[in-house]
């Protein structure tokens, strides 16, 4: 098995069926180099002062840099595409609500060990989720090219259909190499991990990552996104931050408020809805 590549114009069923199949894919040139440099850019204040990890699994010559919504315009951008919003749709299509889980400059430096193989799905203590369930739909772009010299992460196609909590070598992986500007996808059941740097160059990937709405995001955006500049933010966007309810009854403020009123009164609206439409709907995906 090998990774497949797709062509950015595919339509987002296909990316999403070669998820569903081997729990990972990438897709070229989803932006041309440029608009990487330009968050690069951004960013780079804030990617000098990060420190490197202090454990082996972050990486202790890996820098992460994260609270990209804040940050970086064109960040915000690439959380939105079209390309990665369209398949992320299908590929958790199975709950009420998908949001943002985290937005992360991975940058792995030179000399850095492989890392240890898992599942991003593990963040959720571990728990066991049914085969074919997935929590969540990840994304790396590349700022640089990704190469098995320089770190390009490691993966297993196919082993979102493996066991849980198994363990692999480095040799059991393979690199999913990839231009700048291409887009690694990857679902939350795929054993994989960042690849050792052995090139004298820094490796820059920009995970960012959607989880199914009932479950914890693994960056606090209210927390890392300040309410001013919260304020000035789309609202698609800020609905995918978590100013949502992420299903039924989950996350709404004080007397049944919808989240979105605390950024935008304008937009008020009380009450949960209707408990029997949300029934039917999970019903629907069910026997779907
Ligand atoms: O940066 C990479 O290539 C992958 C990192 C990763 O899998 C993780 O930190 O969970
Ligand atoms: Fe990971």
């Amino acid at each position: 098995m090998s990774v497949e590549h797709l062509a950015a114009s595919t339509p987002a069923e296909q990316v999403a069926a070669t998820l569903s199949q081997d729990g990972v894919v990438v897709v070229d040139g989803v932006v041309p180099p440029e608009v990487m440099d330009r968050a690069r850019a951004e960013l780079e204040p804030y990617l000098r002062a990060t420190a490197v990890g202090t454990d082996e699994f972050s990486g202790r010559r890996t820098r992460r840099t994260g609270g990209l919504v804040a940050r970086s315009a064109t960040a915000r951008d690439l959380i939105m595409h079209p390309v990665v919003l369209d398949t992320v749709r299908i590929v958790l299509g199975h709950v009420a609500a998908f949001q943002l889980h985290l937005t992360q400059v991975i940058a792995i430096g030179r000399g850095e060990p492989a890392q240890m193989v898992h599942r991003d799905q593990w963040a959720y203590d571990f728990f066991p989720f049914p085969k074919g369930y997935e929590a969540q739909c990840n994304t790396i772009w590349a700022m640089t090219d990704f190469t098995e010299e320089n770190g390009a992460t490691r993966v297993i196609p196919g082993s979102n259909r493996f066991d849980d909590r198994m363990q692999f070598a480095d040799t059991d992986t393979m690199p999913a190499e990839m231009a700048k500007g291409s887009v690694l996808f990857y679902t939350g059941s795929l054993y994989h991990g960042a690849g050792a740097n052995r090139s004298d160059h820094t490796r820059y990937g920009i995970n960012i990552t959607y989880n199914c709405a009932w479950l914890r995001q693994e960056e606090n955006q209210y927390l890392s996104v300040p309410l001013e500049i919260a304020r000035t933010l789309p609202v698609d966007l800020l609905r995918l931050m978590g100013y949502a309810r992420g299903a039924y009854a989950l996350g709404y403020v004080d007397d049944l408020r919808d989240p979105i009123e605390v950024v935008r009164p304008d937009l008020a609206r009380t009450g949960l809805g209707d408990l029997e439409q949300a029934a039917n709907r999970a019903r629907e995906q069910l026997t779907g």
